[in-house]
């Protein structure tokens, strides 16, 4: 059964701490990118550890290998459990996250297509699959495929086999929870849930209808 992934892109700490609290019954994992890392730092991490949650550092990390290392090293050293990095920019800068990854004992998911309507421009048929299985010879420990796009999932399980796909896409993004939670190993979901007026509560409904 695929978990619920929380995108907590809000900017205002507070919010994000309380917002994750009441969540986290319904919830398998917190992701969280820049908005909210750029807003309140990397501490951001050390305040949201307590709630017992894997933390999903969502930086598409995407430089030459020597910086991916260094930025992944930063990374798991403020408390996160794993890191999503670019797989466009070539096996050897998704290997220098992977094996940074490893040697803290975390993750590293490796984006092999995108979600927003943009992406078709550059991810075009046959490069996410090359990514894929890029990020497979690298050992990542998954990839991020596009809920938007099942059938573009279904390919990419082909090549991935039992590693994990997180998909993000569903709610504001226009993707189904139902038409691709029996495609994946997590959804990630964020202003479906955050701007929610009862944010707790439509998290249980993310969690219930992946169950059903
Ligand atoms: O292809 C991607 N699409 C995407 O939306 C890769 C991502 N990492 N994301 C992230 O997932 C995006 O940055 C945001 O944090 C989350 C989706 O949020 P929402 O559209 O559910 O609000």
């Amino acid at each position: 059964m695929a978990e619920l992934i929380l995108a907590l892109d809000v900017v205002k700490r507070d919010e994000a701490i309380s917002i994750a609290g009441s969540c986290a019954p319904h919830i398998g994992a917190i992701k969280i990118g820049y908005p909210l890392v750029l807003a309140a730092g990397l501490s951001i991490a050390r305040d949201l550890k307590p709630l017992g949650l894997p933390l999903i550092a969502d930086f598409k990390v995407a430089d030459i290998p020597n910086t991916n290392t260094l930025i992944t090293d930063l990374v798991f050293g403020a408390g996160f459990s794993a890191i999503i990095c670019q797989g466009i920019v070539g096996t050897d800068s998704v290997r220098a996250c992977v094996q940074a990854a490893h040697r803290h004992n975390g993750e590293c998911y490796v984006v092999a297509e995108m979600s927003h309507p943009g992406a078709k421009e550059f991810f075009v048929p046959g490069t996410p699959e090359q990514i894929a299985a890029n990020a497979m010879i690298a050992k990542a420990d998954g990839i991020i495929a596009p809920a938007t796009r099942p059938e573009r999932v279904k390919a990419l399980r082909g090549i991935v086999g039992k590693r994990k796909i997180l998909s993000p896409g569903v709610g504001a993004q226009g993707g189904d929870i139902h038409a691709i939670a029996g495609l994946v190993d997590g959804v990630i979901v964020g202003r479906a849930i955050y701007e929610a007026k009862d944010p707790a509560k439509a998290a249980q409904e993310f969690a219930r209808d992946l169950r059903t």
